[in-house]
């Protein structure tokens, strides 16, 4: 009786702790995900004390919501990326991609079915956006924040989000308003076209869709946009974002929410989930293709928030948030193995190659250094 009582308390704690009494108020107004954001950056940051890596409270990078970013800090960012679409393209035997920005294209796109819907699909997009990162560091010269996406900040108009509304800094504005028959999330969104200011109006997207018969073959184009606030507030509202967070009780569920992996019952009412939910906010080409997404500048700011979650979910209950579940194809086809942590992830030539294991902690850990704020 004794034992059962106490464990009664320890899960009231743990209910405390993991912020399971949020009211409906605080979750909706962002309160509740700012305390998570501040429990787990707190618990992050714990790690590093006393800790012997080079990686320190003084040393640690700090990403940031793009909003939140200085202007300066944003142009220079856009500056860094611009100058890795103009840096060379290290894949070998390859005729569409000109760029290192679009050898990151590349790699997506040669691994996609095995890094979505499946037990890859966190810790490899933590290193792919990662890496990138590096890029815009060690080739660039950037010095400021890593910059993500928090989609709900949005929902009420994605055309004037400091991300999308044209300005310099911005990340370019939507695409030319076109005319489309449907309507509704999928029959589109305000634009459509080319995009039409700010920064990557002159970007030239060098390849794909991936349903060319070569899709790594030159076909130079403009970056469209259909951004879609209706689908943004659906799908990867304030609410969505937190309430995935609070509702997954273990990894296998939070990677089933955050997709939107209807093999799973419980994740079925995310539908498009906040995943789907920002790609298809911004929409267009190469924006909603699933294995040339990355080639969308915005794409790494939006797998920054999908990071963010994750290091917010796992640092809310660090010692049971250590693991990995599911197989290691797309959806299961063709069946394939579980995934584990002592699997390899080879991003070569664009990255390095680690076990899973070591991706698991943003700090302290090989090969990373940073948190979320
Ligand atoms: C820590 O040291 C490693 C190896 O020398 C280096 O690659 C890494 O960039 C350093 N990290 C920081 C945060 O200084
Ligand atoms: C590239 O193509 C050349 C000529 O066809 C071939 O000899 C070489 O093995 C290829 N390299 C790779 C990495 O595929
Ligand atoms: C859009 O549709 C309207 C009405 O049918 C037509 O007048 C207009 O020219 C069309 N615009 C474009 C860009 O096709
Ligand atoms: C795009 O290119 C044109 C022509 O070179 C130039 O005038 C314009 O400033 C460029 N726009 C941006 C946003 O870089
Ligand atoms: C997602 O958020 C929107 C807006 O807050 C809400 O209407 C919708 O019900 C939420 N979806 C789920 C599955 O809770
Ligand atoms: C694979 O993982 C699932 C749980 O995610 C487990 O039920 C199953 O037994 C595992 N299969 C093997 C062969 O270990
Ligand atoms: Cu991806």
């Amino acid at each position: 009786m004794r034992v059962l009582s106490f464990a009664l308390l320890v899960a009231f704690f743990q209910g405390l702790a993991l912020g399971q009494t949020y009211s409906q108020d605080d979750i909706i107004s962002g309160k509740a995900l700012q305390q998570m954001g501040k429990t787990a950056y707190d618990t992050a940051l714990k790690r590093l004390d006393g800790s012997e890596s080079n990686c320190t409270r003084d040393t640690v990078h700090v990403r940031k919501e793009w909003r939140y970013i200085p202007g300066p800090e944003r142009i220079a960012f856009v500056k860094a990326v611009e100058c890795l679409m103009e840096k060379p393209n290290v894949y070998p035997n390859v005729t569409g991609p000109k760029s290192m920005f679009d050898s990151f294209g590349v790699l997506h796109y040669h691994l996609t079915p095995a890094v979505h819907n499946s037990a890859y699909f966190l810790l490899f997009h933590r290193l792919y956006i990662w890496t990138y990162e590096q890029k815009l560091r060690d080739m660039c010269g950037y010095k400021g924040a890593f910059p993500y996406w928090e989609w709900g900040l949005d929902a009420g108009g994605v055309e004037k989000s400091p991300i999308f509304d044209g300005s310099e800094t911005s990340m370019g504005s939507n695409g030319a308003k076109t005319n489309k028959t449907g309507g509704g999330f999928f029959g589109g969104g305000s634009g459509g076209g080319c995009v039409t200011a700010g920064p990557f109006k002159n970007y030239t997207v060098n390849f794909g869709p991936n349903t060319a018969r070569d899709p790594l073959a030159p076909n130079p184009r403009c970056l469209k946009r259909d951004l879609n606030t209706a689908l943004c507030a659906a799908f990867a509202s304030i609410k969505n974002t937190t309430e995935t967070i609070l509702e997954s009780t273990d990894i296998e569920s939070f990677q089933a929410n955050i997709q939107g992996d209807f093999r799973y019952a419980g994740a079925r009412k995310w539908s498009l989930a906040v995943h789907g939910g920002g790609h298809f906010t911004i929409a267009g080409d190469p924006g909603s293709d699933f294995f040339f997404s990355p080639l969308e500048p915005v794409f790494y700011l939006h797998h920054g928030q999908i990071d963010r979650m994750y290091f917010i979910y796992q640092n809310l209950d660090w010692a049971n948030r250590q693991t990995m579940a599911g197989t290691i194809t797309m959806m299961n086809q063709p069946p394939s193995r579980n995934g584990t942590l002592d699997d390899v992830l080879d991003i070569s030539p664009v990255g390095g190659s680690f076990k899973y294991r070591q991706l698991l902690d943003t700090v302290g850990g090989s090969p990373f250094c940073f948190v979320y704020e």
